[in-house]
């Protein structure tokens, strides 16, 4: 086999110094062996270096002298001080200050990267690239770098400086040349700019294949009307999206926009009914009690947002600099332009308040055994005109609960607690019924007639990873998911290329990335994974969420990524670090019950945007039952990923600068953090140290082996390969021969197709070549 090593450093510098610095991560504490080598270097020609300083942040400085293992260093500050070795990095030359790309830095340590990114950032370039992937650094202010002006230059290729629009535009391209679908997958952490990335994206393919009855500006309406129902004010973002959200758009053969799908993941239900100080619910509940018009206020006895106990018990109503009465005339003409009829809307709003209304229900004791009934008073009434049902079947539904036994049925009467539960479940399940209405209404209008295989782009914009003092259930379920993003990035950025080349046969320095099938295991294995044993201890009627945790414990603590820890509380040992889950409410929250009452009740009320209430429901009480929240989470994530699997995906990271949403504030540890989080380093190491160009033998050979004009090569397209290669003198640290390919360095491939051209056209003769090699 002629397998070829080359110099693994091929970015020798003119000076001489290494320039590949070490990564972060793979070292600990930044200790680096050729980095020890270079200190004496850098102290000679005064080169900046960045200091650990005693915070834990880098500052930049210069060492002024070493022995043994501690340096003097002065730093920028002036201030002078001694450090161990270990706690210097090399910092990259002036001339490398904020470069587009990660890639062209010299040394690529966490400092310099960070360094870099802020460095642009403060000059308004928030988007960076580390490799394939870009950065996106979100501003928490309007900088002006989007709209018809710029989008045009990207258009036109007059611009190429890192952007989402560059994204958009390559997804586009490609589409176009190769027919296969594309995916803009975006992630980020609560805050960064997931949703609003997403929207530029959108925007930009909405000006590339504009043309079929303005359907792209339809398609863009879509956000208003999405974000009004599954966006809302939390502690970390005054818009947050409350659900995951896939945005299939469809092309003609060319390229026009024709059709689109929306599908959602995991809307967050609680927030319908509880809501922690200083949050909001949804937004359509604050923009129908502003804006909605006199009559309609009539119709639904609507009120004030601050009259509505769901509303009203976070204290907090408003959003500053949100007018959302206005807000609510913008999603009126929304639903016009996705063509979801009047009446339709009105039993939408009507759904809306009946929610608001059941929020205010209130029980009273009537018995000495602390049973309670609904009492029949303003929202009870409410709710029955709303729901179109009468007040007694509401009242009896929410007080009593009928249990089938055998032919006869028994009614139990419920106590306080089981009786908010059960009204706040219905206040749930309305609600989300809704949601899943209105995404099915807009589909509707946007159905691809007939689908043309490899022309979509699909833009993924998905809650990222969580870790909050108190993670619940939805934590559970979103850190699930972000595991599984997480694993499909690897797959497409680190294990196929490093599988390719050791396949290969080629030399290959491998990387140290975190693969997180481990965990994944740990949630979806049957029958002992976390999700199967949610599943397993849903179904006992008597187990209670400390049973779940004893279980898991029991099962579970050998596993490397599961941590017991105490009482109801465990731990699991995610790509980004480890997260604590206390298992209150989780049964239930699986289970997510919808009692065959409220399934009679609803059936019998005749509700076009109720997928019970309508006619076409395929909803038996028992079907309704079968799935848990956690296994439908969970095949329907297997959906989204055999889906991704089959596009060319694109990714963007989003990144969250200060915590507080504040323009112009950029904290190096939440940021690296963040990066660490996404392995941004781990990216730009390997697509610089990779071989963008390769080409089989026979390809190589039947290219360029005619240059040789030498009968003697033998004619196997290997040898061949090699001969040209050598014949025209690349570099050998500008290739590698692999078993079926050869692997070219960045700008290799220009300069063959150069003297290719040169040669077909005769213009110079080849026999030059024989000698010099040089073009
Ligand atoms: V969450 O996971 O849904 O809670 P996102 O989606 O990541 O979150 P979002 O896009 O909603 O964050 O951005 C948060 C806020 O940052 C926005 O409301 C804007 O005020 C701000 N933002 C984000 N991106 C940009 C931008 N490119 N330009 C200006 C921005 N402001
Ligand atoms: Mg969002």
């Amino acid at each position: 086999k002629d397998k070829k090593c080359v110099d693994s450093n091929p970015y020798v510098e003119e000076n001489n110094e290494r320039a590949e610095g070490p990564v972060m991560g793979s070292v600990p504490k930044g200790k680096e062996p050729e980095w020890d080598d270079n200190i004496g270097y850098f102290i000679k020609k005064r080169l900046r270096v960045w200091c650990r300083l005693p915070n834990g942040q880098w500052g930049p400085g210069k060492i002024q002298s070493t022995s043994g293992d501690e340096a003097t260093v002065s730093l920028s500050s002036g201030a002078v001080v001694k450090v161990s070795t270990e706690d210097l990095l090399p910092a990259n030359p002036d001339v490398l200050e904020g470069v587009d790309d990660l890639i062209q830095l010299s040394y690529l340590n966490e400092p310099s990267v960070l360094h870099n990114v802020k460095n642009r950032y403060a000059q308004g370039r928030i988007y960076s690239k580390a490799g394939p992937v870009l950065i996106a650094v979100n501003p928490f202010k309007d900088i002006p770098i989007y709209g018809n002006e710029t989008l045009t230059s990207y258009k036109q290729k007059a611009k190429d400086s890192p952007h989402v629009y560059a994204i958009a535009d390559a997804a586009y391209n490609e589409m176009m040349r190769d027919d296969k679908n594309q995916s803009i997958i975006i992630s980020g952490e609560s805050g960064a700019g997931k949703t609003e990335t997403a929207k530029y994206a959108m925007q930009y393919l909405a000006a590339l294949g504009c043309g079929i009855d303005g359907m792209e500006y339809e398609i863009l309406q879509t956000n208003c009307i999405l974000e009004a129902f599954g966006n809302a004010k939390t502690s970390r973002n005054d818009n947050s999206s409350r659900f995951g959200k896939l945005i299939e758009i469809h092309f003609t053969t060319s390229g026009k926009i024709c059709g689109a799908k929306i599908q959602t993941f995991l809307l967050e239900k609680s927030r319908v009914v509880q809501l922690a100080n200083g949050e909001r619910s949804y937004h359509i509940f604050y923009q129908l009690c502003a804006g909605a018009p006199s009559t309609l206020r009539d119709r639904l006895n609507l009120k004030m947002a601050g009259e509505y106990k769901y509303l009203n018990q976070s204290e907090c109503l408003v959003i500053s600099g949100v007018d959302d009465g206005m807000k609510f005339h913008k999603l009126e003409e929304a639903l016009d332009i996705v063509q979801i009829r009047k009446e339709d809307q009105e039993q939408a709003f009507a759904m809306l308040a009946a929610v608001l209304w059941l929020g205010n229900i209130s029980f009273q004791v009537v018995d000495n055994e602390n049973h309670v009934e609904a009492l029949a008073d303003e929202a009870v009434n409410s709710v029955a005109r709303l729901i179109n049902c009468s007040a007694q079947d509401l009242i009896l539904a929410l007080s009593t609960h009928k249990i089938q036994a055998g032919k006869d049925s028994i009614t139990k009467k419920l106590t306080l607690q089981q009786a908010i539960d059960r009204r706040d479940a219905l206040s749930k399940f309305i609600y989300a019924d809704l949601f899943e209405w209105l995404v099915v209404q807009i589909n509707k209008s946007f159905e691809v007639g007939e689908l043309i295989t490899g022309r979509s782009i699909s833009i993924l914009d998905i809650y990222g990873f969580e870790s909050f003092k108190n993670n619940s259930f939805e934590q559970f379920c979103i850190n699930y998911a972000n595991e599984r993003l997480q694993q499909h990035f690897n797959r497409h950025l680190f294990k196929l290329k490093q599988q390719e080349y050791e396949e290969d046969g080629i030399d290959w320095a491998k990387v140290d990335f975190q693969d997180n099938q481990e965990c994944l295991n740990l949630f979806e294995k049957k029958p002992l994974g976390l999700l199967s044993l949610l599943d397993e201890e849903s179904n006992f009627p008597n187990a209670t969420d400390l049973t779940f945790a004893i279980k898991l414990k029991q099962y579970l603590n050998g596993n490397p990524c599961f941590k017991g820890e105490r009482g109801r509380a465990f731990g699991v040992c995610h790509y980004a670090g480890e997260v604590v889950y206390d298992t209150n409410g989780f049964l239930e929250k699986n289970r997510d019950p919808i009692h065959s009452d409220f399934i009679q009740l609803l059936s019998s009320c005749g509700c076009q945007v109720l997928k019970l209430a309508s006619p076409s429901s395929q909803f038996g009480g028992l079907e309704l039952s079968m799935q848990s929240v956690g296994t439908k989470f969970k095949s329907q994530l297997f959906k989204l990923m055999h889906q991704l699997e089959k596009t060319t995906p694109h990714f963007i990271r989003c990144i969250k600068p200060n915590g507080k949403q504040l323009p112009g504030r950029y904290e190096d540890d939440l940021v690296s953090q963040q990066f660490r989080c996404c392995g941004v380093l781990e990216v730009v190491r390997i697509s610089r140290s990779g071989y963008p160009t390769r080409m089989t033998h026979q390809e190589f050979a039947g290219r360029y082996g005619f240059l040789l004009m030498d009968t003697n090569v033998s004619r196997d397209p290997l040898s061949l390969s090699v001969a040209v290669l050598k014949k025209f003198n690349v570099l050998p640290e500008m290739y590698q021969v692999g078993y079926t390919k050869v692997y070219l360095r960045m700008g290799q491939i220009g300069t063959l197709e150069e003297l290719r051209k040169q040669f077909l056209r005769g213009i110079v003769g080849v026999q030059r070549y024989f000698r010099g090699g040089q073009a």
